[in-house]
């Protein structure tokens, strides 16, 4: 190994190292609801150096890459062995995703690839791209994890090289090293953010579904669906309930998807997802809460109008502009939860927020009242409250004059 062969390799070591172990500080956020962090948690210069370049001078004189990265987004996640977890959708520059396991001691920087991502059990040929895990610690034992298969549409017009169709499959484990692969979902349509609920309901497992009509049009799949399963080795859908509705002039007007699995909380199931609308310069994907009942998960019992979170700064420009997307979430001891979402499919960031602090944000963010007219008048209830406030307040100080 020449001089200049060996300090390249060592700059390259270096400067990798240094982007994995960089501290993450949460900003100040003036909204009191979430804080966001000054950098992304994951990016496509996180993956591993030995995943892209070939470190044997005689085989790579240049050391030149040889596996390109194009980008880490859309990452389930889950605290294990206390660490936390991301099974992340990795991106060549092939344009296949797949998917590996990154680490953190903190669940807010140092996150580290395992040294080999996921080699999925491959049981279908057909299967050109998988994307998107949603992972589960269901109550039977098992770590399940969703995700959705792709496949050129077999009944695409010849020349059509762009049909596709989506399935969603499914792997488990209980170590999080070994998984098994079972039986794609059966369902009468395509489905993609497909999700499973935690524990049984009514002894039988429960999934979010989105049922849609094509690969990227929800035509008439309403929304958020919900669909029990009597045999989760053989799922399928029997009969889908819309839980969760999309709405004209709404933020989830085009479609909408159920992102990780809900929280449990006292006050009700916590839910996050994204909802999406078309504009001038596209689809805009936005991240929003809403929550459902203890005793019947079907019932939705508060929806804030409007996002969560949206794009802003860097996170609106990448491969899709203009999308947040989020399918991973770590609800901590103590109550802290750490939403892990990623920027317009390029990179992954987390924002931290609590159980107690969403709950409210739920039940005490005006739901839409799907008019200009009701916005207005939300704004004027609250700047009378605080009118009141304020008037009570001063007679109170006087009073004590
Ligand atoms: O490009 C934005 C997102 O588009 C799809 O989401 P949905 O099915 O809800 O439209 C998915 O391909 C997702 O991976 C992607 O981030």
């Amino acid at each position: 190994m020449n001089e200049s062969y060996s300090k390249r390799l060592w700059l390259l070591k270096e400067a990798h190292e240094s982007l994995i172990t960089r501290p993450n500080h949460a900003i100040h956020s003036g909204n009191g609801i979430f804080e966001r962090y000054q950098h992304p948690v994951l990016t496509n210069e996180h993956a591993p150096l030995e995943w892209r370049y070939d470190f044997n001078p005689a085989t790579n004189p240049w050391l030149m890459e040889r596996i390109g990265i194009n980008c880490t987004l859309n990452s389930g996640a889950i605290k294990w062995d206390g660490k936390y977890l991301l099974m992340v959708r990795v991106e060549g520059n092939d344009r296949k995703s797949f998917f590996a396991i990154a680490e953190s001691p903190n669940g807010v920087d140092n996150f580290r690839f395992r040294d080999y991502p996921l080699q999925l059990p491959d049981t279908d040929p057909s299967e050109t791209n998988v994307y998107d895990m949603r992972l589960t610690a269901h109550e039977d034992g098992w770590v399940y994890g969703i995700f959705c298969s792709e496949s050129l549409d077999p009944d695409a017009a010849p020349g059509d090289l762009s049909s596709a169709v989506a399935k969603a499959g499914i792997i488990r484990t209980k170590d999080l090293k070994n998984w098994e692969r079972l039986p794609n979902l059966i369902s009468p349509s395509q489905q993609r953010n497909v999700v499973l609920h935690p524990e049984f309901v009514e002894g039988k497992y429960a999934l979010y579904t989105r049922p849609q009509d094509s690969f990227i049009d929800a035509g008439n799949g309403g929304g958020i669906g919900w669909a029990l399963i009597d045999d989760i080795t053989h799922a399928e859908i029997k009969e889908e309930t819309i839980i969760n509705h999309r709405h004209y002039h709404t933020i989830k007007e085009t479609k909408n998807g159920e992102g990780p699995h809900p929280i449990k909380t006292p006050k009700g199931w916590l839910h996050l997802a994204h909802g999406v609308r078309a504009c001038a310069a596209g689809l805009r994907y936005v991240l929003y809460l809403y929550m459902t009942s203890l005793e019947d998960p079907t019932k939705v019992i508060a929806e804030p109008g409007g996002y969560l979170l949206a794009p802003m700064g860097e996170e609106r420009i990448g491969d899709v502009s203009n999308v947040l997307f989020s399918n991973g979430w770590i609800a901590d001891d103590g109550g802290t939860v750490y939403i892990y979402y990623a920027s317009s499919d390029t990179r992954m960031h987390v924002a931290t927020s609590t159980v107690n602090r969403l709950v409210d944000y739920c039940f005490h963010t005006p739901a839409d009242g799907f008019r200009s007219a009701s916005s207005v008048g939300e704004i004027c209830k609250l700047v009378k409250k605080n009118k009141e406030y304020s008037g009570q307040k001063s007679a109170r100080l006087e009073s004590l004059v």
